[in-house]
C-alpha cells in the first residue's frame, strides 16, 4: 500500500498517434476512462480545460460552468477527485506563436479567457490548483521575442490570474523544449523566481516532472529537492525518458532505476502528500500497446513507486551514516546497488 494519492490526466491514455502515423487504438470515453482510473488504484483526475468542457471556444461563460458540473458528476458518481486544471494554450490556431507570451496582442488575449475559465472550470470541480505548462511560451527563431518581455508577460498574466481569484493556486510545469526549442521557464529555479516575482508568491508553486528534468540535463530527484526545500512542491508527474532527446513520458522508473529511487525517496523523506498533495503519472503507452492493455503504464508506474516505497523503508541510514563518516561512498554507492537489485 502507497503512502500517495495517485492521479493521472484522461491525455494518459490515448490513442497512440503520433508524429508519424495515425491512431492504434480505439477512443475510450472519458467517463469509462475514469472508471477505469478508479479500479487500477488512483484517487484524482488531472484536467486540462478542455477534458473539463469539451468544445470550450464554442460556449459561453455560463455554459462552460454547466458544463464543467456535468464533469464534476461523473467524478462523484466514481469516488474520484479532481487535481488541477490546466489550460491548453498550444492547440489552438491563437496559439501558434505562444499564449501569455504570443507576439499578438489578440491571442494574448485569448490565453487570458483561457486561464479565466480554466479557473471557473476548477471551482465547479472542486480543486483549487491552476497548473501551467508552458508548452509555446519560447520560441524557435530565438529573435521572435525579446526574452526579458516575454518572461514579464508570463509574470503578469499569472498575477492576473491571482487577481481573478484570491483562493486559486498556480503551479508551473517546467519543461526546457518541445514543442518549442527554447522555454523562458526551463527549470524549478525559473518557475520559482517567477513565484517571487508575482504579486503573491505564496500561491505560485512548482510541478515538476520528471522526463522534463532530464531533458534540462538535469536530475529529476534533485528538482524535486530544491522544490521541496522551498516549499514549493505542489505536484509531480513521474515518468522516465531515456537520455536528453524527444519527450518520451515512459513509466516512471523503467530507464533509470537508482535515479527512479532518490525521487521517491525524497519524497517519502519529506512527506511529499501530507498537505493533499498528489504523486501524478504523466505517462504514455507505447504505440505498440494493444487496446486492452492501454492502462499497463500507469499501473506499472504505480506499481513502481510502491516498489520504491519498499526499498525506501529498508534503507539503512545507520550504514549510510557510517559510509559519510568514513568518507567511503564507494561502498555507499554499492549499497545502494544491493538495495535495488535484491529482491
Ligand atoms: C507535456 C506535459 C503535459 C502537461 C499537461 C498538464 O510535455 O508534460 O503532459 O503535463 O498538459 O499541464
Ligand atoms: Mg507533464
Amino acid at each position: 500500500m502507497s503512502m500517495f494519492k495517485f492521479s493521472a490526466g484522461p491525455w494518459n491514455v490515448h490513442e497512440g498517434a503520433d508524429a508519424f502515423g495515425p491512431a492504434v487504438r480505439k477512443t475510450i470515453t472519458f467517463e469509462k476512462k475514469v472508471e477505469m482510473f478508479k479500479k487500477i488504484g488512483l484517487d484524482g483526475v488531472q484536467f486540462h480545460d478542455d477534458d473539463a468542457v469539451p468544445e470550450i471556444n464554442e460556449l459561453n461563460d455560463a455554459q462552460i460552468r454547466a458544463r464543467a458540473r456535468e464533469t464534476k458528476k461523473i467524478l462523484d458518481h466514481y469516488g474520484m477527485a479532481a487535481e488541477f486544471v490546466a489550460p491548453r494554450l498550444w492547440m489552438d490556431p491563437r496559439t501558434i506563436d505562444g499564449g501569455y507570451t504570443s507576439n499578438n496582442p489578440k491571442d494574448r488575449e485569448y490565453a487570458m479567457w483561457r486561464s479565466y475559465r480554466s479557473i471557473d472550470i476548477a471551482n465547479e470541480l472542486g480543486c483549487d490548483k491552476i497548473v501551467l505548462w508552458l508548452a509555446r511560451e519560447g520560441t524557435m527563431c530565438a529573435e521572435s521575442k525579446d526574452p526579458i518581455q516575454s518572461v514579464n508577460r508570463i509574470i503578469e498574466a499569472i498575477n492576473k490570474m491571482l487577481e481573478y481569484d484570491k483562493n486559486i493556486k498556480v503551479l508551473v510545469e517546467t519543461k526546457p523544449n518541445e514543442p518549442v526549442d527554447r522555454s523562458f521557464c526551463p527549470t524549478i529555479g525559473h518557475a520559482l523566481a517567477i513565484s517571487s516575482a508575482t504579486v503573491d508568491p505564496s500561491r505560485v508553486g512548482a510541478l515538476l516532472e520528471s522526463a522534463h528534468a532530464i531533458l534540462a540535463g538535469l536530475d529529476p530527484a534533485n528538482e524535486i529537492a530544491f522544490a521541496l526545500a522551498m516549499g514549493k512542491l505542489w505536484s509531480v508527474h513521474l515518468n522516465d525518458q531515456n537520455g536528453m532527446k524527444y519527450d518520451q513520458d515512459k513509466a516512471f522508473g523503467v530507464e533509470n532505476l537508482r535515479q527512479a529511487f532518490n525521487q521517491i525517496k525524497v519524497l517519502v523523506e519529506n512527506n511529499y502528500g501530507s498537505n493533499g498533495e498528489y504523486v501524478g503519472l504523466d505517462v504514455k503507452a507505447m504505440r505498440t500497446q494493444k487496446d486492452e492493455a492501454c492502462y499497463r503504464h500507469i499501473e506499472n508506474s504505480i506499481k513502481m513507486v510502491e516498489m520504491l516505497e519498499e526499498k525506501v523503508k529498508n534503507f539503512d541510514y545507520s550504514y549510510q551514516q557510517q559510509c559519510i563518516e568514513a568518507r567511503d561512498y564507494e561502498a555507499l554507492e554499492m549499497y545502494i546497488m544491493e538495495l535495488l537489485m535484491k529482491g
